[in-house]
């Protein structure tokens, strides 16, 4: 079943220049904050990506899928968690859900997108393509803001050495 999907995003704040400035997109009742990406050095072939997904509507909508074409030759969305003192990765293949109310955080060190098969390394600054899909309120475009390598600090990324 296919219904038409009225989408609405619009990017607030994105002209104000300068480096540490949020931005935002709405999708429905769904806010999406500043979504940012990591600097990768050069040979890398997977990068993160992060943002903050606000439920303001009395339903649940789904993340259901990631695309970011211009850089990555496919995106995935990504569950890091501790067990036995080991992090593992394990991938959300039926996407993250966004219940009523709730706000879901993409963050190092716990749900993550990440952005495989890299065609370019992700240099601090750039601003980054990124289509985010919901199940109820359709396609969102945004754009990832690529911060300094080391931001949100941590080892949080040395499970994916192995992608
Ligand atoms: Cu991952």
């Amino acid at each position: 079943m296919t219904k038409s999907i009225l989408l609405t995003a619009v990017a607030i704040s994105l002209s104000l220049g300068g480096a540490a400035f949020a931005h935002d997109y709405k999708a429905g009742a769904l806010k999406i904050g500043h979504p940012w990406s990591r600097a990768t050095p050069g040979g890398a072939k997977v990068g993160g990506g992060y943002l903050v997904i606000e439920n303001t509507g009395p339903t649940a909508d789904k993340l259901i899928a990631v695309s970011a074409p211009t850089i990555a030759g496919r995106t995935e969305m990504h569950e890091m968690a501790t067990t036995n003192g080991v992090m593992t990765m394990r991938p959300l293949d039926s996407g993250v859900e966004i219940a009523p109310g709730a706000k879901v955080e993409f963050k190092p060190g716990g749900y993550h997108i990440m952005f495989m098969e890299l065609k370019q390394p992700l240099k601090q600054d750039e601003r980054v393509k990124g289509t985010l899909t919901f199940e109820k309120a359709g396609t969102v475009e945004v754009e990832f803001k690529v911060e300094a390598v080391g931001a949100r600090g941590g080892a949080d990324h040395g499970a994916h050495k192995g992608h």
